[in-house]
């Protein structure tokens, strides 16, 4: 029996399950693309399980999904990448099973493509573009409209302090494989308070956000190669566009996955950080403070190094967040991260040129 034929059901109740099959990308929740029989027609759908042990408030979350989802739709009512959130049977955007699980429906983005490595800097505009309009088209909403899904979500200096609790009490044996790592945590902690510091001393700066802007959060047009949509909206609450900025430039200036073991290969691409920084200039350059264009030259490498202390914390704590594949992968990608973080610190001058070239042009 396919697994998801208990579910399918609770959305599309005239509709035949054909297929199901799991899409091994994102680390958080379980995904599932469908292939369902309906008046006639054979159409592809998106389920998901939330993981509620990252968010555990799943109804909330699907309110703030749903107000970004309409207001997306009210702005281009036409638009073919569009994002249509299902709702189930009983009305709400969720299905909650008879196993306590949350569940989800998408339709499928059809035609649409995405990236784990980013292959030139044309796509990396294309994906700050994408995201650069998203901020733009959210600017008009409220922050404080939005549940916070994951509190202290970018706040390095919270997140440090989980790192201190992990390495207070981590799972045997695995400090001592973390240990240049850990060094590098320990003497970068003056770096932590950079992006907060925006928002803290700024909070006219605070606008809706997406949080999790990695590459692969963009679907792409298959045949020109175009931003479309931008999806995974669990993490949309307020923040920085920096944040948003960061986690782009962390995902699509590197060579390499985010796990790859050989470091030679993990490479800081500058020529895809300047398409970024143009793409989000263009998009949302009159809307950033001052204090956002001062900080921007260091976003990249201020969430790179955050996640990167959450991937460690995760692999003290035995595993426990990050969906892994095999042994030590939190170990890897923390590492890759750490060293990605090194070539952006190296680079910050030619960083600082970068963003004040697209300063004088679009603030
Ligand atoms: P996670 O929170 O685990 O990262 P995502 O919402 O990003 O989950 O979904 C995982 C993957 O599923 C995406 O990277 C993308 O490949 C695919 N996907 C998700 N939603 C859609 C959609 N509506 N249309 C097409 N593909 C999708
Ligand atoms: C997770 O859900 P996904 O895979 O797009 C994580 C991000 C991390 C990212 C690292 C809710 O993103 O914060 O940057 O992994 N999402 C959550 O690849 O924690
Ligand atoms: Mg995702």
């Amino acid at each position: 029996m396919a697994i998801l034929s208990p579910i399918t059901p609770q959305f599309l109740p005239h509709g035949q399950l054909l297929q199901d099959t799991q899409i091994e990308q994102g680390h958080i929740n379980r995904t599932y693309m469908t292939v369902v029989r309906e008046g006639g027609e054979t159409l592809r759908y998106i389920h998901q399980h939330i993981n509620t042990n990252v968010f555990p408030n799943a109804p909330e979350m699907m309110k703030n999904i749903r107000k970004v989802v309409d207001h997306l739709a009210e702005k281009r009512p036409n638009f073919a990448g569009n994002l249509h959130l299902i709702p189930s049977q009983d009305g709400q955007d969720y299905y909650l099973d008879d196993d306590g699980h949350y569940w989800r429906c998408y339709k499928y983005v059809e035609g649409s493509t995405s990236f784990d490595i980013v292959p030139n800097p044309d796509i990396a505009y294309q994906a700050a573009l994408t995201f650069g309009t998203f901020l733009n088209d959210l600017s008009d909403l409220n922050p404080s409209d939005f549940h916070i899904t994951i509190p202290d979500f970018h706040n390095t200096l919270f997140r440090l302090s989980q790192f201190d609790q992990a390495l207070a009490n981590p799972v045997e044996g695995r400090v001592e494989l973390a240990q240049e790592e850990t060094e590098f945590v320990q003497s970068h902690r003056e770096l932590a308070g950079k992006l907060m510091a925006v928002i803290q001393n700024y909070p006219e700066a605070i606008r809706v956000t997406h949080n999790d802007t990695k590459v692969n959060n963009v679907l792409f047009c298959e045949e020109t190669l175009t931003g479309l949509t931008v999806i995974d909206l669990d993490t949309v609450m307020p923040g920085t566009a920096l944040f948003d900025i960061g986690d782009l430039i962390r995902t699509a200036c590197n060579t390499a996955a985010e796990d790859e073991r050989d470091l030679t290969k993990v490479v800081f691409d500058q020529s895809k950080f300047a398409a970024i920084i143009r793409g989000f200039a263009e998009t949302t350059g009159k809307s950033l403070h001052p204090a956002e264009w001062d900080a921007m030259p260091y976003c990249g490498a201020v969430i790179t190094l955050t996640i990167g202390i959450r991937f460690l914390t995760d692999f003290l704590n035995g595993d426990t967040y990050f969906r892994t594949h095999r042994p030590n992968q939190n170990l890897d990608r923390a590492r890759t991260q750490i060293h990605l973080v090194k070539q952006m610190l190296q680079q910050i001058e030619a960083l600082k040129q970068i963003v004040e070239t697209q300063r004088a042009i679009h603030a």
